[in-house]
């Protein structure tokens, strides 16, 4: 059954594909691949491999076999020794393991009024996984960061076939990169990354848009200069102030805008779904909240499309980075048709935002979504 409150178009086209080393995803574009996740896999705190949402910008995309014999080269006029690592030699380091969502900066797009342009991303832009593999700063300092490295460059294998379409280039202010939560993901809950995860390595940027999370990482450029491409310069960006941002990017800061950087705080009620009927007699409500590690303090839901809100129980926390679960369980109702949302509060006291923050990008939205049931 199709939401009754989503604007017009949004998932009314969309069909459920399985893939390579996926199943049952929402298929938003082919070429290049964009799928989301369907909101029951959110019934889980981690998001399985298979159900993981999976986002390309270009077209040109590596196969397994272009990544065997994989190197990653660390480079840039901000280290002392470049040098090219290969999988062996991540193997050999320490790694450190982040339980950490990733998420879209445009999920939930789809569902901007009024209409914004891109791909219209509906609740599941999103996951959670167990992320293991070295630290980026253990990388960086092996190959000798010089103390004047402002920006660490990022490329990924991925190219587009369209001459003149800028590589996926990103960039990450220093701080954030020595973090020791910022890792070469080899490992994805347990297991190597799907190829459309991005294997065999991936940036993980804990509390960070996903947009940072650099898939089939081939490059890590150290550099004391800001990196100026399409990806950093245009794209992803929002008018400065627009958002409440903890952790700024200077050195990509313009007069006018900011890079997105840290995820907003957020939930989705994953059970019951949209449209479904439950049982008068009282059912169990559950969800996960998140925020950029922060941590959740307090999760609300309302059963009458916002005017009255309920503390829900809240689950052991999984990290900072990683999604709380809630759950409220309903009294006797009557029968009828309600309209359920959840709002979620961080511990340091950003709550979900009643009216969007518009922007040309629809980035952020995290105003609670309701769903309609049926009470039988
Ligand atoms: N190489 C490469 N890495 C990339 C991208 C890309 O297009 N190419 N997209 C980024 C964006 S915008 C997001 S939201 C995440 C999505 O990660 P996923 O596809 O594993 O879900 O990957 C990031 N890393
Ligand atoms: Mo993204």
């Amino acid at each position: 059954m199709l939401p009754e409150n989503l604007p017009s178009g949004t998932k009314q086209v969309l069909r459920f594909v399985n893939l390579p080393e996926k199943r049952r995803m929402l298929e938003l574009s082919m070429r290049p691949p964009n799928y989301e996740t369907p909101v029951d896999a959110f019934a889980e705190a981690v998001t399985p491999n298979e159900r993981f949402f999976v986002r390309y910008h270009l077209d040109g995309m590596p196969t397994s076999d272009d990544m065997e014999g994989w190197t990653l080269n660390i480079c840039g006029d901000a280290v002392a020794r470049p040098m090219r690592l290969k999988m062996n030699d991540l193997l050999d380091m320490p790694s450190a393991e982040v339980l950490s969502v990733c998420q879209c900066a445009g999920n939930r797009r789809g569902l901007s009024q009024p209409h914004v342009l891109g791909l219209q991303w509906g609740e599941g832009a999103m996951g959670a996984a167990l992320w293991r593999g070295p630290s980026l700063a253990q990388i960086l300092q092996h190959c000798g960061l010089k103390p004047d490295a402002l920006e660490i460059w990022t490329n990924g294998a991925d190219r587009s076939t369209i001459p003149g379409v800028p590589a996926y280039q990103k960039s990450i202010p220093v701080d954030k990169a020595l973090d020791t939560n910022t890792i070469v993901a080899i490992a994805m809950n347990g297991a190597p990354l799907p190829l459309l995860n991005g294997y065999p390595a991936r940036l993980v940027v804990p509390g960070w848009a996903g947009t940072y999370w650099m898939k089939h990482i081939t490059r890590i450029e150290a550099s004391t200069k800001p990196l100026a491409n399409f990806w950093m310069s245009d794209d992803y960006r929002v008018p400065n102030g627009l958002l409440p941002t903890a952790h700024p990017f200077p050195s990509q800061a313009t007069k006018d805008t900011s890079p997105i950087t840290e995820l907003a705080v957020n939930s989705l009620i994953a059970d019951p779904l949209e449209g479904h009927e439950v049982d008068r007699s009282g059912f169990n409500i559950r969800g996960i909240a998140w925020d950029s590690g922060a941590g959740i303090n307090r999760v609300e839901v309302s059963l009458d499309g916002g005017h009255h809100w309920q503390d829900c129980l809240l689950d052991r926390p999984l990290g900072p980075y990683g999604y709380r679960q809630f759950s409220l369980l309903t009294g006797l109702l009557p029968p009828g048709r309600y309209r359920i949302m959840s709002r979620a509060t961080s511990m340091s006291g950003e709550t979900q935002r009643a009216a969007p923050m518009q922007n040309a990008g629809g980035y952020n939205n995290n105003i609670p979504r309701a769903i309609t049931i049926v009470v039988t």
